[in-house]
């Protein structure tokens, strides 16, 4: 093999190295890979996909329909509680380019619509800003939420929008039974980019971790049933989206208000206090209680009568 022969060989293997590293899922068990080791048995007619780790689009080709294959394995790879914890994982040795945002979803509809049930967005596969293509996380672990409806037919989906290089979308999807007694689920509905010019664009990160955040905080709100999808708007299940609690201003107390420097001075009235007239004294034997002699500043105020201050009206909190 003469040297350029043997330099393009080289450069053949090492392109090939490249598009045989990007991400897939191992777990649960994505349809067709071949790189699981417990996977359900092919459906009739279907090969195993050795290219699974692909990316099924850029931002200007859509290159593979979302999941790729639309029949599901015979059985469920995996049959997962609403409530639990469960792991995802991906292959050693991925390509990570720099992380980027991942999300993970339900369908219960054979993969027309999925609702998001977690996010690892900005650093999925590398925890924090990084321009490596190393990972250095390959599996999350989360909680499913507890008010999944049940199924035997659901698809999980992991997708993936990178950080650096070409601007691609990766997904994958396996079957799973979900195990649960709620009716319906709402949450965000997945965000599909850079796959297609139809699809949002999400550049290079280049080194700013929230670019495209926004459009994940802008997904709208889908509602999924075990038996179909009914769209409509429900409360965001993810506390990340939901609104800041309302902060209601302290109440204004008003400071007590000092009298007036001018209040009379309470008369004096030397030695015991002057009894009331007689005649209004009652005389019925239910009133006719001992009378106690008011104190001499009640007295000396009921003396003073309409001299008094006006009672201080304090303004009402709001
Ligand atoms: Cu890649």
């Amino acid at each position: 093999m003469s040297v350029k022969n043997m330099l393009r060989s080289a450069a053949g293997l090492a392109l090939a190295a490249a598009a045989a590293a990007h991400v897939s899922m191992s777990s649960p068990c994505v349809r067709y890979t071949p790189f699981c080791s417990s996977c359900p048995a092919l459906p009739a007619g279907a090969a195993l996909d050795h290219d699974i780790n692909a990316p099924i689009g850029t931002h200007e080709t859509v290159k593979q329909p979302m999941c790729k294959y639309a029949t599901p394995y015979a059985t469920p790879a995996v049959e997962w509680m609403a409530g639990t914890t469960v792991t995802v994982k991906f292959r050693e040795h991925a390509a990570v380019h720099g992380g980027g945002h991942c999300q993970f979803a339900l369908s219960y509809d054979g993969g027309a619509t999925f609702v998001v049930v977690h996010d690892e967005l900005r650093y999925c596969f590398v925890g924090g800003p990084s321009a490596s293509n190393a990972a250095s996380q390959l599996s999350y672990s989360f909680m499913l939420p507890t008010g999944l409806p049940a199924g035997d037919k659901v698809v999980f989906a992991w997708a993936w929008n990178n950080a650096i290089g070409n601007r691609e979308f990766y997904m994958n999807c396996a079957d799973v039974a979900i195990r649960g007694t709620g009716t319906s689920f709402s949450g965000p509905e997945l965000l599909v980019a850079n796959y297609g010019p139809k699809t949002p664009f999400i550049p290079e990160f280049n080194g700013n971790y929230e670019t495209g955040i926004d459009l994940y905080h802008a997904r709208k709100i889908v509602t999924v049933t075990g038996a179909g999808l009914a769209n409509g708007t429900a409360a965001p299940y993810n506390a990340a989206y939901a609104p800041a609690p309302v902060v209601l201003p302290e109440p204004v107390v008003p400071a007590p208000m000092p009298l007036p420097v001018d209040v009379p001075a309470v008369p004096v009235y030397g030695g015991a206090p002057v009894l009331p007239p007689v005649d209004i004294i009652p005389t019925s034997s239910a009133l006719a209680l001992p009378m106690v002699p008011p104190t001499p500043v009640a007295y000396a105020l009921s003396y003073m009568g309409n001299r008094a201050p006006a009672p201080v009206v304090l303004p009402k909190c709001i």
